[in-house]
């Protein structure tokens, strides 16, 4: 009898344990519901009396046959939902929708039943809150309450349709999808202005709340991690691949859903290929590997970029072009405050790069910087990895990167040999503070002599498979 209760204290001791263990897996931060209406309340409040607005999730696209590519719900819509359905629509209309009796300025259209194929029980959204403020309508309403509301609104607001056309190769016809959209909605309401809804909404998307920034933060130290991981374990021989998955493999293992953006990989030469992402080389000795990744978490990337050597140690010409990137990146980084213009923060980093390659006799004036370092060096981050949001002052809020390079590509004959075929890139996130600034990816070595400290550490390796 003792032994049994003692058992079973035992048991319920462990009981609690495990339950506890399975509450603290599912403690994943995520933004609440409360915060998702603020959001439709505020663009609500944005909007004249008489006005309605229409935001779409968008549409699954074919891979082949009907299998689909990955679908990413439309980022502004996802903003004011979190609902992650394909063909699902959010009406607002401050002088309020009619709808089954009841009447709601917020209307959420969900396609209702389960999906044996994908295993989702559509129309189930967790973003609901207690306010009542928005109503969950099943997408059979959705054209009887379009046709309902756009009769009588006096304006439309509506995000940017997707940019480019369809090309039609037997008439060679281009249908701009904006155009050809706005066209048919004309036939339809012609007396129907349309606004754009896309600028108050990045007005708001760049500046993020504390629920963001904590999930920024989240998918910064999982990238920062991750890319620690990799150093410890590159070697020559390896190939891009190799690194790309220890990299996602540590994403995944760390919590986070995906990446962000395809990571890009590239050594020795692809390193100057600002996008490449084929990762197929094989690295050889002496060489660096550029990688710019980020793992996403609910929804929310980070955007980092570490340049190391393959080797563990960095060349003295290497060395000397890092060297200049990496005081571009902290000194543009210093300066960043609320009030400070963006251009004043790109300006810095070019300034400091053309200095540095001006000492080294690489380019004869400042402005010949371009031909090393051709693109812009800063982005608001989020849920886009080029998030929506203006380029104007820095404001507390922003999260935004820092990102300057130097390429010199093998066939510039006019510059030393040492250096041909080398691509750096330093980048770093950083959340603009009330008073300054803060780096939000220290959790990843960015100096030559903590680069080399770290890959000295015993990492995962080469994954050996029999
Ligand atoms: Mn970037």
């Amino acid at each position: 009898m003792r032994k049994f209760s003692i058992s079973s204290t035992f048991l319920f001791g462990l009981y609690l344990l495990f339950t506890a263990l399975i509450s603290a897996l599912d403690a994943r931060e995520k933004i609440t519901a409360a915060e998702y209406q603020q959001r439709r309340d505020k663009v609500v409040s944005l909007m004249d009396n008489q006005s309605v607005a229409l935001l779409s999730s968008g549409t699954t696209k074919a891979r082949a046959g009907d299998l689909n590519f990955p679908f990413y719900p439309d980022p502004n819509f996802y903003y004011l939902t979190g609902c992650k359905d394909a063909g699902a629509f959010l009406l607002l209309a401050p002088q309020g929708i009619k709808i089954e009796g009841a009447a709601a300025t917020q209307v959420l259209f969900l396609a209702s039943g389960y999906n044996a194929y994908t295993g989702d029980l559509r129309g189930e959204v967790p973003v609901l809150d207690s306010s009542g403020a928005m109503v969950i309508a099943d997408k059979k309403h959705f054209d009887e309450i379009r046709h309902q509301v756009l009769s009588r609104a006096d304006a439309l607001y509506v995000p940017a349709w997707p940019q480019g056309f369809l090309h039609d190769p037997i008439s060679d016809k281009r249908f701009f999808i904006e155009r050809e959209a706005k066209k048919a909605i004309k036939e339809k309401y012609s007396q129907l202005p349309i606004k754009s809804i896309s600028a108050p909404l990045a007005q708001m998307r760049q500046l993020k709340s504390e629920q963001e920034i904590a999930l920024l933060k989240q998918a910064a130290s999982i990238t920062s991690r991750a890319l620690c991981e990799v150093m410890r374990s590159a070697e020559t021989g390896m190939y891009e691949y190799d690194l790309q998955a220890i990299l996602e493999y540590a994403f995944k293992r760390l919590g986070a859903e995906d990446v962000g953006f395809n990571s890009i990989v590239g050594s020795g030469p692809n390193a100057i290929i600002l996008h490449y992402d084929k990762n197929r080389r094989c690295i050889e000795a002496g060489e660096l590997v550029l990688m710019d990744v980020g793992a996403q978490y609910e929804g929310y990337g980070a955007d980092i970029t570490r340049t190391f050597p393959v080797s563990g140690r960095f060349s003295p010409a290497q060395r000397e072009l890092y060297e200049i990137v990496l005081r571009a990146n902290r000194e543009a980084i210093q300066i960043m405050k609320p009030g400070v213009p963006f251009k004043e923060v790109e300006a810095k980093a070019a300034a400091v790069v053309a200095d540095g390659l001006q000492k080294l006799g690489i380019i004869p004036e400042a402005k010949a910087v371009k031909n090393y370092l051709p693109h812009g060096v800063s982005h608001h981050i989020g849920l886009e990895t080029h998030d929506a949001g203006e380029y104007k002052l820095l404001q507390a809020g922003m999260v935004i990167t820092m990102e300057p390079g130097i390429y010199i590509p093998v066939e510039s004959t006019d510059v030393d040999v040492k250096y041909r075929g080398i691509g750096i890139r330093i980048e770093d996130d950083i959340l603009i503070t009330p008073n300054g600034h803060e780096v939000i990816t220290d959790e990843v070595p960015r100096t030559i002599a903590e680069i080399e400290k770290l890959m000295k550490e015993k990492g995962l390796g080469q994954i050996r498979i029999r």
